[in-house]
């Protein structure tokens, strides 16, 4: 009698400890991380001054005007979004880099423009990577690969949305929350402000990322879309720069 009393009391408690276990696939457990900094786009206005100077830049003999080059300089100075994006300054990157990037999904190709997972690595503001399936893509992923070799990283910066215009940030839809995963474990929720600008997320006491060391196989880092800002006008979920800060470098 004594011994069925405890048998039921053992597998009650077994029952309600597996009713209270931690779901660690939930996102509920995983610590939510808001961006330390975020650094505005400049107006559309202004974002076309700036490519124009930019673009004249690239001309081959190209002899511009002083002024020119300072206006160029000064909008660099002013906006430090696009110092970062563009300047080519030391970063992660002057060893850091990114094998591949995937996605779970993305948007046909539209005309002359295409939503593949690359372009939400590569190194402009304009190209985006957008999910593919119906509705606002809650789920979909996109994933970045890096050699073992590759040095570690600590840090994410983001420009979520179709940033490229003012237009087209409010038409699309912007992730609000991204879960993300180191090598198919869950790490933390990304936070994502609603604001058209370089969103800057320290992960440093989550990591490092990588291994440094290469020997070691490659390691991924994947942001899956787990709540949206709705767009205006579309339900796609567009990412335009996902890029990475870290350590080993210098
Ligand atoms: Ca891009």
């Amino acid at each position: 009698m004594k011994k069925t009393f405890l048998c039921i009391a053992l597998a009650v408690a077994t029952l309600s400890a597996h009713a209270q276990a931690p779901r660690s696939n939930s996102a509920d457990n995983l610590r939510m991380v808001a961006p330390s900094d975020v650094w505005l786009m400049p107006s559309d206005a202004i974002l076309t001054e700036w490519k124009t100077l930019s673009e004249s830049f690239q001309e081959e003999d190209a002899d511009l005007p002083e002024n020119m080059m300072q206006r160029y300089e000064d909008i660099m100075e002013q906006y430090p979004v696009l110092e970062d994006l563009y300047s080519g300054k030391c970063s992660w990157y002057c060893g850091g880099e990114v094998q591949r990037v995937t996605a779970s999904s993305h948007l046909k190709a539209q005309g002359k423009f295409n939503y593949l997972p690359k372009n939400a690595h590569d190194f402009s503001h304009e190209s985006v990577w957008a999910e593919g399936v119906a509705g606002q893509g809650v789920g979909e992923w996109v994933e970045y690969e890096f050699a073992g070799a590759c040095p570690r990283v600590t840090g994410v910066k983001i420009l979520p949305g179709h940033v490229k215009t003012k237009a087209a940030w409010e038409a699309n839809s912007r992730p609000h929350r991204l879960k993300m995963y180191y090598n198919g474990k869950p790490v933390c929720i990304l936070d994502v402000q609603d604001a058209r600008g370089l969103q800057f997320f320290d992960l440093e006491k989550y990591g490092p990322f990588g291994y440094h060391d290469a020997d070691k196989p490659a390691w991924r880092l994947r942001f899956e879309i787990v709540d949206v800002y709705p767009g205006s006008k579309y339900q796609d979920t567009v990412i335009s720069e996902l890029e990475f800060e870290g350590i080993d470098v210098h």
